[in-house]
């Protein structure tokens, strides 16, 4: 009776899984979080081109998970965003589909899928909360990305009311730690920031910052996000999406962020906000009030001790060349 009680065998399949929040969940679910009913497979494009629906039922069908935690995206900066809106919109709309279809086919017990605080409406009242992802135009220079990742929403409405399948989503912050796109073209601020200290120090020039430096961020360290993605796996049982962030107050501006690397880093060089670059979003402010309903006691990491540990995984030069 008692194995018949017992906790099934969970075999969990992590998409997206070589990736900044995949590898935060990798260390955690390895140093303590993981359970031992619970079987962890992470993926790459390696193991399966998710685009493709063949490709992505064969993945489906060799590893036969209970659950998905899918984050595989094509993910970049502002300036990525801008250049590539159709290839955002694209790309993740077929990964997306594909992922959550064979979910469906498979008989997954769960998906937690990833939107990001990014998407939701431009033109809004804050803080932003769940309720709004769909009550306005995105911000023009990544309308491609957001409206892909607001079609997950839709879905996970859709396989609930039509097949009662409990898919559900998380909506981070701006994420960082270790293991980022430090690409200075094509990845987000802190590991660009960290990267282009890295080479002011070298070449001992000055630390060219884009835009005014005005635009404001929350950002959450990618093993706190690692933390409650295991949670929202386990014990969040609602398909409306859950936002999971730092608090309104947690904010910080891009210069203050820029300022906090520079400290970190210990650059003594000079600090240029080069403002022919664009600024993006000037801010997206998102209440984390349901997450601490739930979990009032959750401890975030704070923003500059983070900082350390994200900028210690650059200090092994030379970088990859995706870097
Ligand atoms: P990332 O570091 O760029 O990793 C992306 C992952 O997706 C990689 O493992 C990559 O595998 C995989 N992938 C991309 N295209 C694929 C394809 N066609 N088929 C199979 N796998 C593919 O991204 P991340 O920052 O960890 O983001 C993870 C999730 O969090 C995404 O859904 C993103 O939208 C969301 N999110 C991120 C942030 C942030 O600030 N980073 C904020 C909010 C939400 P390969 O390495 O093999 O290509
Ligand atoms: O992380 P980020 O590229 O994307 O931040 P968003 C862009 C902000 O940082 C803008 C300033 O205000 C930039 O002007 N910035 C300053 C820099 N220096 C740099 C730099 O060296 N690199 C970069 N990248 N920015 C993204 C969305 O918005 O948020 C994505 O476009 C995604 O879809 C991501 O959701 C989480 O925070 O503006």
């Amino acid at each position: 009776m008692t194995e018949a009680l017992g906790a099934k065998p969970k075999r969990i399949l992590v998409t997206g899984g070589t990736g900044l929040v995949g590898r935060a969940i990798q260390e955690v679910v390895a140093n303590g979080e993981g359970r031992p009913d619970e079987e962890w497979v992470f993926v790459s494009s390696r193991d399966a081109d998710l685009t493709s629906a063949v490709e992505t039922k064969a993945l489906f069908e060799k590893h036969k998970p209970t659950h998905v935690i899918h984050l595989a995206a094509m993910v970049g900066g502002l300036f990525k965003n801008i250049r590539c809106n159709l290839d955002f919109w694209r790309r993740n709309i077929h990964i997306n589909d594909n992922v959550l279809h064979s979910a469906y086919e498979c008989g997954v017990q769960k998906v937690v899928s990833c939107l990001s605080t990014c998407i939701f409406p431009d033109k809004t009242t804050y803080p932003i909360d769940e309720t709004m992802i769909h009550n306005g135009p995105p911000h023009s220079s990544n309308f491609g990305y957001s409206y892909a990742k607001r079609m997950i929403d839709v879905q996970n409405r859709g396989y609930f009311e039509q097949h009662g399948c409990r898919f559900t989503a998380v909506i981070p912050t701006n994420v960082f730690g270790p293991h980022d796109n430090f690409n200075i073209e094509d990845g987000h601020v802190l590991p660009g920031l960290i990267h282009k200290v890295y080479l002011a120090k070298q070449n001992g020039s000055a630390l060219t910052v884009w835009g005014t430096g005005k635009p404001r961020r929350q950002f959450i360290y990618s093993l706190d996000l690692a933390r409650l993605f295991v949670w929202v796996l386990r014990e969040y049982e609602e398909v409306e999406p859950i936002i999971l962030s730092v608090g309104e107050e947690d904010e910080v501006s891009i210069r203050e962020a820029a300022e906090a690397i520079v400290e970190a880093m210990d650059f003594r060089g000079e600090l240029v906000f080069d403002t022919t670059k664009a600024d993006g979003q000037f801010k997206k402010t998102a209440s984390n009030a349901k997450l601490r309903h739930y979990l009032p006691n959750f401890q975030f990491t704070p923003f500059r001790q983070g900082e350390k540990g994200a900028h210690h995984c650059m200090a092994v030069p030379p970088f990859s060349p995706s870097q």
